[in-house]
C-alpha cells in the first residue's frame, strides 16, 4: 500500500504512526496538498491528505477512516479499546486532538493572507478552540501514562501528533508550562520508534491563490 502524506501534517502522521505500529509494508509519497500540482486532486474530492492507495481498491481518505480500515485489516496491536466506554473515550480524545489541529491549520492559513484581509476575530476564535481543546486533554489525562488503561491507543497517536504540531505551527502557545502533565506524558512517548520516525517538518507552500 501507498500513503500520500505531507511532512508537517498531524493527520497524515496519525496514519504513518499506525502503519508502523501494526507493522504494515507501505510506501510514503510526499505531496504538498496546498500546491497547484498536488496529487490529491486525482484521489480525494476534498483535496486533502492523507490518502491511502491500494491496487484494485478505491482510494481511502481522512485519517479516521484510514486508521479504522487498518484496524479492521490487522487487529494487533489494537488502536481502539474493545471496551465500549473506553472506545468512545479514545475517539473523543482523537476528535479533540484533530479539532485542535484543524484550528491551527486555519490560523496558519489566515496568517498567509495579506494583513488587510486577515480577520483577527477569526484567529481569536480558533485560538480559543486550541486552548480549550488542550485543557480538555490535560484534564482527561491527569497524571497517567496512557489515556486509557495500560495500552497505547489512538488517543496517544493523536495527542502526541497534535502536541508536536503545535510546536511546529503554533509555538507561541507554551503548552508545556501551562500543562506540565502533558509535558511529562510527551517525554514518556516522544521517542517511541513510530513517533521518532515521523517527526513533523515544514514544507514550502505556494501562495494560496493558485
Ligand atoms: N479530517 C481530515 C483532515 C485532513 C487535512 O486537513 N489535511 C490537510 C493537511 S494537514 C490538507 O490536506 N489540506 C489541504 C486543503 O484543505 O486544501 C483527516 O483527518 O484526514
Amino acid at each position: 500500500m501507498k500513503l500520500i502524506i505531507a511532512t508537517p501534517s498531524p493527520f497524515a502522521r496519525k496514519v504513518r504512526v499506525v502503519l508502523r505500529e501494526k507493522n504494515f509494508a507501505f510506501e510514503e509519497i510526499i505531496d504538498v496538498p496546498w500546491n497547484k500540482d498536488t496529487l490529491t486532486k486525482d484521489f480525494n474530492p476534498l483535496g486533502k491528505i492523507p490518502i491511502l492507495l491500494q491496487e484494485d481498491s478505491e482510494p481511502l481518505y481522512d485519517s479516521t477512516v484510514i486508521v479504522q480500515y487498518l484496524e479492521n485489516l490487522k487487529q494487533c496491536p489494537r488502536m481502539f479499546p474493545l471496551d465500549a466506554k473506553d472506545h468512545i473515550q479514545a475517539r473523543l480524545i482523537e476528535a479533540t486532538s484533530d479539532g485542535v489541529c484543524d484550528a491551527v491549520v486555519l490560523i496558519y492559513l489566515e496568517h498567509s493572507r495579506s494583513e488587510n484581509l486577515r480577520s483577527h476575530a477569526w484567529i481569536k476564535r480558533q485560538e480559543k478552540k486550541i486552548y480549550k481543546g488542550i485543557e480538555y486533554l490535560s484534564d482527561n489525562l491527569r497524571n497517567k501514562k496512557y489515556f486509557l488503561g495500560s495500552d497505547f491507543t489512538i488517543a496517544e497517536v493523536s495527542t502526541i501528533s497534535c502536541l508536536e504540531y503545535l510546536d511546529l505551527r503554533f509555538p507561541k502557545f507554551d503548552w508545556r508550562t501551562k500543562h506540565p502533565n502533558l509535558e511529562n506524558y510527551w517525554k514518556i512517548h516522544k521517542d517511541r520508534k513510530s513517533f521518532f520516525e515521523t517527526k513533523p517538518s515544514a514544507q514550502i507552500i505556494e501562495p494560496l491563490d493558485n
